[in-house]
Formats: C-alpha cells, sequence, structure tokens
C-alpha cells in the first residue's frame, strides 16, 4: 500500500499551535455583523460564526490584519525586479523614478504583464500534465486511465491532418499526445487551436502582431521582457501581455480542456447539488481541492472499491461520499456529477463543519494555511502534486504511473481517521442546493440540435439580447458571491444568456440560478427560450480551464455568422478576481474581442497611462477593451449597452 512520501513527513499542526483570535470577537454583535458582511453564501454564515466564536482564522481576518494595504503596491507603483531597488514612485517626494530610471508607465505595465504570464503558465502547464497523462495512457504506462471520448480524439487528430482512419484510438491517443507535448514549444509560429478561432479574429491578431507563437515562447519572452533594462515602452510590454495570454487561452488552456474531455469524458447535461450541505453526517467525506482532475478521477473511482467500502461499513460509516472544491470540483461536478462543497472561500468553512476526513489537494487557490486549520479538527491536508508540497500536510506523492494505488491510499487513510471525528463539533448547516450542469460546447449544441441556428435566431429576433461570460473567483475586496449573483441575476433579467466557469458558477449554483426554475428569474424572451429547451438561464460550462470552452463557443457562433468575434453582442465579466489566472483569462477574452469588466481594479491606478490604454485604447487595436466596476448593478449596465451597441452595428 502506498505511504505519504518518507522525504517529505511533516509535522501535523496542533491546535494549540494555531494563533487564535477570540477575546473580541466573543460579542455576539460584532459576530452577527460580520458574518452578514463577508458573505451572501447563507450556508457560510453558520460555520463562519462558529470560526469566529472559536477564533479560527478565516481569510477574512487575515484580509482585516492586511489594512491598510500599501497604497504605492496598490496602484502597482513599487518595483522589486532587481537588486539596486526595491523602488517606488512617489511625485509629491519627487520620486519619478526607480534607480534604473523606470517610469511609473513602464513599472505598472512589466508588473502587469509578470501578471499575466504567471496566470498563463499556470493553466498552461497545467495543461502539459493532463496531456503527458494522456500520452502516458496512450503508450500503456498510466495506471488505470482509458481514453473515454475517442470521437473527439478523432477531431483533434484531424486539426493537425493526421490520418485517423487506420489508427486506433491508442496509436493515435500517442501522436496528438506528442504533437500537443510540441505546441509548448512549436517553432511553426503559431499554436495549432488559435485556428479554430474567426479567420478575422486572426486576421486582427496578424496586423497587431499578437498571434501566439508557442505557449511556452510568450511566457519566457514576458520573463525576459520584465527584466531591468528590457524596453521601455509600456504599449509593447502590454502588447505582448495579449499575446502571452492568447497562447494560454487558446493553447495551454484549451488543451488542458479538451484532453480532459478525451480521458475522462466531456461533459454532458447532468444533475446534481452544490454547497456546504453536501457533505454527510454518516458518510467518511473527503474533500478534492484545486485544479487538475488527474488524480481525482482516480479517487472517484477509488471511493467505489469494495474493499474500502467494507472497510467504510467496519468503521460504521454508511458509505464514502466524495465532495468538489474550487475547480477540481468543476472538473467533476461537469463529468461524473460529483456533488460540489462550495467555491474559494468555503475551502476553510469545509473543514470547520467537522465532519471532513480529508482535504486532498493538488495545486493553485490552496491557501497555504489549510493545514493550521485542520489542526483544529480531526481532518487531514493531503498534498499530492510534487511542485505544490504544503507544510503540515500529509504528502501523496502522485504520478499517473502509480494513481490508482495512491488513490485507494488516500481513500483508505480517509476512512480510518473517520472514527476520530468528534460528533460534538460537527455542524452541517442546511440542505444542499440542486443544479444542472454539464454545459460543454459540445452538450449546448445538442441541446440545440446540434445546429447553432435557434440561438442565433433568438439572438437576432431579439428574445435574447446577447450573452455574457462569468468567471473567476471570490475576494474579501467583494461580499463573498454578491458580485456574481448579482450580476447574474441582473443580466438574465435583462435577457443577455449568462455562461460561468470557476467560482462563479458555483456561486450561481448555491444561489438557484443553476436550475431550471431559475428562468422566472428572466425577461421575458430569454425565459421563454430556457423554458422551451429545460435549461437554466445560467449555464455552468466548467472549471477555469474552461473559459477555453467559452472561447470556442464564441468561434463557433461568430463563424456560424461570417462575423469576427468583436463583433458578437457578448460582455464578459470577472466580478470578484483574485488570481494571476483570472488576469490572464481577462486579457484573452479582451484580445479576442470581448468587451470585459472587472470587478476589483488591478494594480494599474498608478499609470494614468496604462490605464488609458487598457480601457479605451485596446479598441482601436483588438476591438475590444477591459472596464473596471465593483458595483455588479452598475457592471450590468456597461455590459448591457455594450450588447446592445453590438446589435446596432450588426444592424439587428
Ligand atoms: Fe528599481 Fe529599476 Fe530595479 Fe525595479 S528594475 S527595482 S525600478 S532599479
Ligand atoms: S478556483 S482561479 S478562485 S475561479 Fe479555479 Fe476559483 Fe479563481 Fe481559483
Amino acid at each position: 500500500m502506498v505511504k505519504p512520501d518518507p522525504d517529505y513527513v511533516q509535522k501535523r499542526i496542533v491546535c494549540s499551535d494555531v494563533e487564535r483570535a477570540r477575546e473580541s470577537l466573543l460579542n455576539p454583535k460584532i459576530i452577527e455583523q460580520k458574518k452578514e458582511e463577508r458573505t451572501i453564501d447563507e450556508l457560510a454564515k453558520p460555520l463562519i460564526e462558529v470560526s469566529l466564536k472559536e477564533g479560527i482564522e478565516t481569510v477574512w481576518d487575515r484580509y482585516e490584519k492586511q489594512q491598510p494595504e500599501c497604497k504605492f503596491c496598490a496602484q502597482g507603483l513599487s518595483c522589486s525586479r532587481c537588486a539596486m531597488g526595491p523602488c517606488r514612485i512617489i511625485p509629491e517626494h519627487g520620486r519619478v523614478r526607480g534607480v534604473c530610471g523606470a517610469d511609473a508607465d513602464l513599472i505598472v505595465a512589466r508588473n502587469l504583464l509578470d501578471t499575466i504570464a504567471t496566470g498563463a503558465a499556470a493553466h498552461s502547464d497545467h495543461g502539459r500534465e493532463i496531456v503527458e497523462t494522456l500520452h502516458k495512457t496512450a503508450i500503456g504506462e498510466a495506471q488505470g486511465y482509458t481514453i473515454t471520448d475517442g470521437v473527439k480524439l478523432r477531431r483533434i487528430a484531424e486539426e493537425f491532418g493526421f490520418e485517423t482512419a487506420r489508427l486506433t484510438d491508442e496509436e493515435l491517443a500517442r501522436d496528438v499526445a506528442l504533437a500537443l507535448l510540441e505546441e509548448y514549444g512549436t517553432t511553426k509560429n503559431y499554436v495549432q487551436f488559435s485556428r479554430r478561432a474567426p479567420e478575422k479574429t486572426q486576421k486582427i491578431w496578424n496586423a497587431t502582431g499578437i498571434t501566439p507563437r508557442s505557449v511556452d515562447r510568450e511566457i519566457v519572452e514576458a520573463m525576459h521582457r520584465v527584466h531591468m533594462g528590457v524596453g521601455a515602452d509600456y504599449t509593447n510590454i502590454l502588447l505582448h501581455g495579449l499575446r502571452t495570454s492568447l497562447g494560454d487561452g487558446w493553447g495551454g488552456s484549451m488543451m488542458a480542456t479538451d484532453i480532459s474531455d478525451v480521458l475522462f469524458k466531456t461533459p454532458e447535461i447532468n444533475e446534481s447539488t452544490v454547497n456546504l450541505g453536501v457533505v454527510k453526517k454518516d458518510h467518511v467525506n473527503i474533500a478534492l481541492h484545486g485544479h487538475n482532475p488527474v488524480l481525482s478521477e482516480m479517487v472517484v473511482r477509488a471511493a467505489s472499491d469494495p474493499e474500502l467500502l467494507e472497510l467504510a461499513d467496519r468503521k460504521g460509516a454508511a458509505g464514502i461520499n466524495l465532495v468538489g472544491l474550487c475547480c477540481t470540483g468543476n472538473e467533476l461536478l461537469m463529468r461524473k456529477g460529483i456533488p460540489q462543497a462550495g467555491n474559494h472561500f468555503n475551502q476553510e468553512l469545509l473543514i470547520a463543519t467537522g465532519a471532513l476526513e480529508v482535504m486532498i489537494i493538488d495545486y493553485q487557490c490552496i491557501f497555504p494555511s489549510l493545514p493550521r486549520t485542520a489542526g483544529c479538527y480531526h481532518t487531514h491536508i493531503v498534498s499530492t502534486n510534487p511542485k505544490s508540497k504544503v507544510p503540515g500536510s500529509l504528502y501523496y506523492a502522485f504520478y499517473p504511473e502509480t494513481a490508482m494505488d495512491t488513490a485507494k491510499a488516500i481513500v483508505k487513510l480517509a476512512v480510518e481517521n473517520y472514527e476520530n471525528r468528534n460528533p460534538n463539533t460537527v455542524l452541517i448547516p442546511g440542505k444542499p442546493m440542486r443544479v444542472v450542469t454539464g454545459f460543454s460546447v459540445e452538450a449546448i449544441k445538442s441541446a440545440l440540435g446540434d445546429t447553432w441556428k435557434p440561438l442565433v435566431d433568438a439572438i437576432v429576433a431579439g428574445k435574447i439580447k446577447g450573452a455574457a461570460g462569468v468567471v473567476g473567483c471570490n475576494n474579501p475586496k467583494i461580499k463573498h458571491d454578491y458580485g456574481h449573483v448579482t450580476l447574474s441575476k441582473e443580466l438574465i433579467k435583462r435577457n443577455i444568456l449568462v455562461v460561468e466557469t470557476g467560482c462563479a458558477a458555483i456561486a450561481s449554483g448555491k444561489a438557484g440560478l443553476l436550475r431550471p426554475e431559475a428562468a422566472e428569474l428572466a425577461g421575458d424572451g430569454l425565459r421563454e427560450v430556457c423554458e422551451a429547451l429545460g435549461i437554466p438561464p445560467v449555464l455552468h460550462m466548467g472549471s477555469c480551464v474552461d473559459c477555453s470552452r467559452i472561447l470556442v463557443l464564441l468561434a463557433e457562433l461568430a463563424n456560424a455568422v461570417g462575423v469576427g468575434i468583436d463583433e458578437l453582442p457578448v460582455a464578459g465579466a470577472a466580478p470578484e478576481w483574485y488570481s494571476q489566472k483570472a488576469v490572464s483569462i481577462g486579457s484573452y477574452f479582451v484580445a479576442s474581442g470581448v468587451y470585459t469588466v472587472l470587478g476589483p481594479m488591478p494594480k494599474i491606478t498608478g499609470s494614468a497611462s496604462v490605464v488609458e490604454l487598457l480601457t479605451k485604447g485596446l479598441f482601436d487595436v483588438v476591438n475590444a477593451a477591459f472596464a473596471v466596476e465593483p458595483d455588479p448593478m452598475k457592471a450590468a449596465d456597461l455590459m448591457e449597452k455594450h450588447i446592445e451597441h453590438k446589435r446596432k452595428k450588426l444592424g439587428i
């Protein structure tokens, strides 16, 4: 049986070692006020209350302790790239340039390029791991994996011009995997999937010089460009940011999505449940948190292993209950209907239910402090990825070659931990919310009768005014889920169909917007279309990397009517974004022609020139730009106005 890696043995953090902050918080009025200020998620509130009473720190407490934030950093005006610094631009003190001579525009632009490149790297490295797993599956080296969607595999193979007829799925998978791995450093000067974009959109990229040449090349060049003394033109730097992000959206992320579909199945419309109420009192509960589905897919299979189920029975549990978190959860929800416990700001609260035996983490969006939270309960945090080791966790090194053995070992660990649960601390705060999910591009098209015509007709007739992609995270600068839910409700009321990914989709799920019944909240036209098709007015399209599904959807719609993506009556929004990946996503939406409204302000206000370029100047370059509007009602106004403008230009 696989055991935790002996080379990375971590001492379990015990509650007495965890900083507690309880004295000032025993005032019931303060507790009441804080839980209302922090979230609109009704099931989160009782657990926030418990955390406050017990002094168990959460993201909101740490955010409060970080105030006031450094105003130079917040404006993007600090630089610590080289050893002559760190430098800050403070014009009122005559500090208008860093030691090297960099001005505010350059420092802000370089910081932003760094952020975009980080996000693009995170998505694309995830994509590479999925493609490597496909390769290992094809050559028989991966344990327990199979090719689940051979049709999609063949479609991808044809895009590369491969002869598919005489090859088996495995032979084809090997060739496709190798071709995709080459995309990371291809010398053909474009990434293959960028050819999925409408010709008009590709022409804009070519004219602007932002066609992504290879996934890694753009990221490496971004890292080169942020070095001291490599160019001082903020426009030139930020155009490379767009190019880097396109290599993510139409490259690394798209590979992650498509190959996960090939390995684990292309999502189909299915039903499940979301919110913290998916935890079961009488079951062994295991959470799957992070972004990469390669391990969690195996855990799903391991959890139905008869021996492990029998062991759970012997320990007195009624079964093994898997729940998802963040985007690993989205991957499982979309494909397998595994219930989803919540989004980014539910991660600590899930542990505070006291009923979680193990939280398995892969990478991205995982609070490094989780083992401290778990230290006050019986929960084990199990880290699994060699690039994402976390002090205080149990580290089970995960490799595709031994995937099933590792998955079984972790499930066994959880089952054995069930008896350590303290029933007195268990708080499952309510009932789960039903959701309808699984809206891959293929599933949407199939629901429409394998043609885009009904959707195009509904848009032309004005029943549906347009479409909006609402994506991204949680951020303590915005009340948890308020931005997502308010914006989505407002858009559907205005007959704008909403598609969502990531934590935005989970927020909508918790609020009941992913049920067909939510059509009641939509405007008359959208309601009619949703009721005719039996679909919700907010469609869950997947995880963060699955924002690439939105790109493909836009490309197919634009191709169906013979326009560029920039001409479609669509808009994007990230009302509660926090991560570098979200900046890359926003950038590739804009670079692909989608006007995008951000909730929290990026760290760019130190340069009026950069703000002007990103919010106005880009219209002259890619016919789309960013806006920043933290108030979701006002964000809906901006998006609706943009959509109406596009309709007018199309003459509809
Ligand atoms: Fe200062 Fe320039 Fe070095 Fe940045 S690169 S730390 S601005 S000297
Ligand atoms: S998990 S990147 S908090 S959407 Fe993808 Fe959620 Fe944002 Fe992470």
